[in-house]
């Protein structure tokens, strides 16, 4: 399997974060773009703000518009195409994915989201994994409990583009919150960097980096897909037990998805099965 740069290792380390760039090809990005549009008609996850708390998904019919270019945030992506499924591990990331986290890793998440261009929205700032996770934070040295691969399918050539906005550094502090737990940083606040990109980029970050999206005043909407891997021990965002995509899989999907192989018994998931490291490590067609 492919393993970081010394230099990507050294940005891992210094800046939380590591930009790949040209993962997708130009024919590649054409097709996740169409895959997305065509997703808005279909009933899936989505937030639901004046129903549901922050963080949380609700089972929606359809997007709220069927504008390509409009606001949508989709979780749970690999039912849709197989295509999807396949994401989950494609060589050129998922080994510098196990190459940072080790091979005791689940997917624990996928999502597609489009930024619509408006005048409307701020940004905003955050780390990954809700109110406990933000609390922690791991050393230069250790693997980290969560991390995420961001793919640009729109070109993000400048400032107010709905850039992935991040401070480099910042996953060794702690995030700074009001007593209500409301972000005091923002992608306008000093030190925040608007990445720039281009559709096929892949950014790769820790769960602990302060980040988030910048305003769009591009014109057009912003597209990403995002998977997010954690240490078998932590849990699933996406399903209460293992996706129902498992038949669709490899057996190294089925076991980033949670399929040990084994009905569950007390120190599954801590304990790994024995064949943990050679499942990962090899791409087995089916
Ligand atoms: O870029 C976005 O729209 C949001 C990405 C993000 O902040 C995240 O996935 O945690």
């Amino acid at each position: 399997m492919r393993k970081l740069t010394e230099q990507q290792r050294r940005d891992w380390a210094i800046n939380g974060y590591i930009q790949l760039e040209g993962v997708f090809d130009a024919e590649e990005v054409d097709f996740f773009n169409r895959e997305l549009d065509l997703l808005r008609a279909k009933p899936g996850y989505e937030p639901q703000p004046d129903i549901l708390p922050r963080g949380h998904y609700g089972w929606v019919p359809q997007s709220a518009s069927q504008d390509p270019e409009a606001f949508m945030d989709r979780r749970d992506i690999l039912p849709y195409h197989d295509a999807f499924i396949q994401l989950m591990d494609r060589p050129e990331v998922f080994d510098l994915v196990v190459d940072i986290m080790g091979p005791h890793l689940l997917l624990s998440m996928s999502q597609a989201i489009v930024r619509a261009s408006t005048t409307e929205f701020p940004g905003y700032t955050h780390t990954d994994g809700g109110e406990a996770l933000r609390e922690i934070r791991v050393t230069e040295t250790s693997r980290p409990l969560a991390m995420k691969a961001l793919y640009l399918l729109s070109d993000v050539d400048g400032p107010d583009c709905g850039n992935f906005t991040v401070f480099p550094g910042s996953h060794m502090r702690p995030f700074p919150t009001d007593g209500d737990g409301v972000a005091e940083v923002s992608p306008k606040t000093p030190g925040a960097v608007p990445l720039i990109g281009k559709a096929g980029d892949c950014f790769l970050f820790s769960h602990s980096l302060w980040h988030g999206p910048s305003p769009n005043h591009s014109g057009h909407g912003r597209k990403t897909l995002l998977y997010n891997y954690c240490q078998m021990f932590l849990r699933s965002y996406d399903f209460e037990t293992i996706s129902d995509v498992r038949d669709r899989c490899t057996p190294r999907q089925r076991r980033l998805l949670g399929d040990l192989g084994y009905d569950f018994r007390p120190g599954s998931y801590f304990y790994v099965p024995q064949d943990q490291e050679a499942v990962i490590t090899q791409a087995q067609a089916s």
